[in-house]
């Protein structure tokens, strides 16, 4: 979560990712990966297909028949419980968001913590086809305290040339206090069995561990927005050579969007942009098949959620692109006068008839407008392509990108189309 910006260069950022797991190929290496070697999943050194011509895409183990599924929850040490959190009771909401904002990911040096506020976690949890049985807690029998969490939700995910239903798994979450004690082995064979049950076999997940084996990397890229506050919590540095005030002014950007028809997407451009993000996304490797519904839930804006804007051409009416980032903020520990970073996340744009580095310009201009801290963005899809020149500086972190139980060849960062909370 953190960015440093190292050396001399103001542009050359490190962000550091949390070391509960391998973060790196080469410490994978020596683990045992005791849970992860029996799993459906390409094994460390095993991908099953690397070359152009072996393009097998396609499941690892067959689908289950109704009989192989277990019919019962897993069992879990004395004193807990599987409980289905119902996020519409504001108190089994309050629960949740307490255990992640406590206790989910950090960076290396604990100085950040990432918060997904209330609001967005209904959000993200409750997308078109949400079950309430996979909002997965493990909770205290006795007190009925949240000390463990992992959530499914339901996606159509593209991968090569084959389109399959499968779930994104996230927020898995052990408290704090129950680390290292094989928790999450039994939160996760909890979650697939749930799946299963519902006749689904794949799923796709990201981490910012190494474990066997990713399907692809990505690089997160930070554009500070407000850099006086990024160097007072240390996110980032300021150089020896250069003094705030010009900081200030490199990061400086325009008070106003430049692209014409620039305007807040609304519910009546729902068909315009599901058949113009779709026909997008194709160009990728992986990458999500959105229904007109999903594209209304994920991207008509809700405020300190997520954001999104459409090109209307002026003349035609015609609706031409799209950009959009979401908020996460996070939390910044110990602070004396900073209590949290706010953050955009570039999440999908479509660059038709506006170039990606002007829309993307427009986001940044918007997400200051709306004060936030840092945009971050991931180099997938095109992004690659304009980060440097929009003045983001490269992170140290990686994102590992995950499929379970679905092996194919390694998908490079720039066929990433998939963008995951
Ligand atoms: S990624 C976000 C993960 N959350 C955090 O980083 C928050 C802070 N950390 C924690 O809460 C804990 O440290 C967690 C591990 C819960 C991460 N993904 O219980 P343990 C393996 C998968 O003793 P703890 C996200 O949400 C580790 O290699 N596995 O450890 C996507 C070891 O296995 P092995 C992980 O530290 C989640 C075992 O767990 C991760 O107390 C996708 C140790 O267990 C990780 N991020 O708890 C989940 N970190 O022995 C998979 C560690 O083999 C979904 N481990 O080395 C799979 C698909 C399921 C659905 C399928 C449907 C068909």
């Amino acid at each position: 979560l953190r960015i440093q910006q190292i050396q001399k260069s103001y542009e050359a950022m490190t962000m550091a990712r949390p070391p509960t797991a391998p973060s790196t190929a080469e410490e994978a290496q020596v683990r045992d990966f005791k849970f992860w070697k029996t799993q459906p999943v390409p094994q460390l050194g095993k991908r099953v297909v690397e070359s152009a011509e072996k393009r097998e895409t396609g499941p690892i183990e067959p689908n289950k028949e109704d009989g192989e599924i277990r019919q019962e929850p897993l069992n879990l040490p004395d004193g807990y419980e599987w409980y289905a959190t119902d996020i519409d009771q504001p108190e089994e909401l309050d629960a949740v968001y307490d255990l992640l904002n406590e206790n989910y990911v950090e960076d290396g040096e604990a100085m950040f913590r990432f918060e997904y506020s209330k609001k967005f976690l209904r959000w993200a949890l409750k997308p078109p086809g949400w079950l309430r049985s996979w909002h997965l807690c493990v909770r205290a029998q006795e007190s009925k305290k949240v000390v463990g969490f992992i959530s499914a939700t339901p996606a159509h995910i593209q991968v090569h040339d084959k389109e399959n239903k499968m779930v994104e798994i996230n927020f898995l979450c052990v408290h704090k206090k129950l680390r290292a004690k094989r928790l999450a082995p039994v939160l996760i064979k909890e979650i697939t069995r749930r799946v299963h049950l519902t006749g689904i076999f794949q799923a796709a997940f990201t981490a910012g561990v190494f474990l066997p084996t990713p399907v692809g990397s990505c690089r997160y890229w930070h554009r500070s927005l407000n850099p006086k506050k990024l160097v007072d919590v240390r996110f980032s540095h300021l150089p020896a050579s250069m003094t705030m005030q010009r900081m200030i002014k490199h990061y400086k950007l325009p008070t106003a969007t430049v692209t014409p028809g620039l305007r807040p997407m609304e519910a009546r451009d729902v068909p315009a942009v599901t058949e113009m993000l779709n026909t997008y996304l194709n160009k990728f490797v992986l990458h999500p098949i959105f229904t007109e519904d999903e594209i209304a839930h994920w991207l008509i804006p809700k405020d300190e959620v997520v954001d999104a804007y459409v090109v209307e051409d002026p003349e035609t009416k015609e609706l031409t692109d799209l950009t959009s980032f979401y908020t996460l903020s996070s939390t910044v520990i110990g602070h004396p006068r900073h209590s949290t970073l706010k953050a955009a996340y570039s999440f999908y744009h479509v660059p038709n008839k506006t170039p990606l580095l002007q829309l993307m310009n427009d986001a940044l201009t918007l997400a200051q407008g709306k004060k936030f801290d840092v945009f971050n963005a991931l180099d997938l899809q095109e992004n690659g392509k304009v980060l440097k020149e929009l003045k983001f500086g490269i992170g140290d972190g990686t994102l590992q990108y995950y499929l379970y139980n679905y092996a194919c060849p390694t998908i490079q960062s720039k066929e990433v189309g998939l963008v995951m909370l």
